[in-house]
C-alpha cells in the first residue's frame, strides 16, 4: 500500500527523525494566519495526533517570519464584510487550533520562534508547551497600533506566560521586543542565536522523545489543566491523572523504574532516567 502523504497550501508538514515539523507557509504574507491557514491547522494537528511515528511537534514559520499575526485582510476587512455567522466560523477555526487543539495535544509541543511573532500569533506560542526562539526575533501586540484591543485569548495567554507589569506594558504601549527580552520575561524558554536556533530545538526535541509518552502526556495535561483548579480538585484529579498513566502506560514505566532502583540499583533517578529499552517488552 502506498501512503499517499496529505497535503495543505498553507502549511508544511515534515517528518523526520520522530519529529513532525509544522512550518506556517504563506511566507509572501509573513505567515500572516488567515481562516484557510486556520482550517487547515486544525487538520494537520489531527493528522499528527495519529502518526505513531511523531512524538514530538515542533511550530515554526517558512521564510524571515513566525507568524505576522492574523491576516489583517483576510481575517479582518474580508469578514467584517461578510455575513455575521462567517465571523463566528472563522474565529472558532482560528482558536480551535491555536490553543484549543495545541491545548490538549497528547505530544510534546515546541514553538520554534524564526523571526516576526506580532498579535494574534501569541496564541499558537503560548499554546505550545515549550518556546525557543532566535535572539533576534521580533516580538509585538501591535493590535493598539492598528485600532483594536488583543482580541481572542491573546491578553489571557500574556497573563498565564508573563508579569503583570510586562503584560500591560506590551498590550498598552504596541513596544516590539526582541528574543533576548522575550526570555527575560519567560514568554519563551530560551532565546538562542538565529543559526544555532534549529540545533536547539532538535536538542530539546530529542531529550522528549526519550521520555515515556504515556507519562508525558500525564504530566503536561495535569500542569496544564491544575494550574486552573482549587488545590482540592487539583489533587484528586493529579492522582486521577497518576493512576491513569499506571494503567494505560504499555511500558509499565513506573514498576519497571521502581524495580530498577530498589531492586537492581540501576539507576538513580535524580541523575538518569530508567531504561526504557532494558524493560523487557
Ligand atoms: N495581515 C495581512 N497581511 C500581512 C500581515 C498581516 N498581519 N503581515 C504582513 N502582511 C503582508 C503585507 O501586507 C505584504 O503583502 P503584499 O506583499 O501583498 O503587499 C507582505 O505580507 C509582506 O509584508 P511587508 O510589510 O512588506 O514585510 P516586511 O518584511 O517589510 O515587514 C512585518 C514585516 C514587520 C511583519 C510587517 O509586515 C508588519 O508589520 N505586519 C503586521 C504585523 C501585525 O501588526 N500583525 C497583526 C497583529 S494583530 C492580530 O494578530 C490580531
Ligand atoms: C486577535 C486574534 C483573534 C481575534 C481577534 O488580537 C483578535 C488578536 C485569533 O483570533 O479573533
Amino acid at each position: 500500500m502506498v501512503d499517499v502523504l496529505p497535503h495543505w497550501d498553507n502549511v508544511k508538514v515534515e517528518i523526520a527523525d520522530g519529529l513532525g515539523w509544522v512550518t506556517l507557509n504563506r511566507p509572501s504574507k509573513r505567515n500572516a494566519m488567515d481562516p484557510n491557514l486556520n482550517s487547515e491547522m486544525i487538520q494537520v494537528l489531527d493528522h499528527l495526533e495519529t502518526v505513531d511515528e511523531v512524538k514530538v511537534v515542533i511550530l515554526t514559520g517558512a521564510g524571515e517570519s513566525f507568524s505576522a499575526g492574523m491576516d489583517l485582510k483576510a481575517y479582518f476587512r474580508e469578514v467584517d464584510e461578510a455575513h455575521p455567522s462567517v465571523q463566528i466560523k472563522v474565529r472558532r477555526d482560528a482558536s480551535e487550533w491555536q490553543w484549543r487543539r495545541l491545548m490538549q495535544f497528547s505530544k510534546p509541543t515546541i514553538a520554534m520562534v524564526n523571526g516576526w511573532c506580532f498579535g494574534g500569533a501569541f496564541t499558537p506560542l503560548v499554546g505550545c508547551d515549550l518556546a525557543i526562539a532566535s535572539e533576534d526575533a521580533v516580538f509585538g501586540l501591535s493590535e493598539i497600533n492598528w485600532g483594536i484591543p488583543p482580541g481572542s485569548v491573546v491578553s489571557r495567554a500574556m497573563a498565564e506566560t508573563v508579569s503583570h507589569r510586562d503584560a500591560l506594558w506590551y498590550i498598552m504601549t504596541g513596544d516590539t521586543f526582541d528574543g533576548r527580552q522575550a526570555e527575560k520575561m519567560r514568554l519563551v524558554n530560551k532565546a538562542v542565536p538565529a543559526d544555532q536556533l534549529r540545533d536547539e530545538v532538535v536538542k530539546l526535541a530529542e531529550r522528549l522523545k526519550e521520555k515515556n509518552p504515556v507519562v508525558l502526556r500525564a504530566a503536561k495535561t495535569g500542569f496544564r489543566f491544575a494550574r486552573d483548579m482549587p488545590w482540592e480538585p487539583a489533587s484528586d484529579y493529579l492522582y486521577a491523572k497518576l493512576e491513569q498513566s499506571q494503567f494505560m502506560d504499555p511500558e509499565n514505566g513506573r514498576a519497571k523504574g521502581l524495580a530498577q532502583f530498589l531492586d537492581e540499583k540501576a539507576i538513580r533517578p535524580g541523575l538518569q532516567a530508567y531504561q526504557r529499552a532494558a524493560t523487557g517488552e
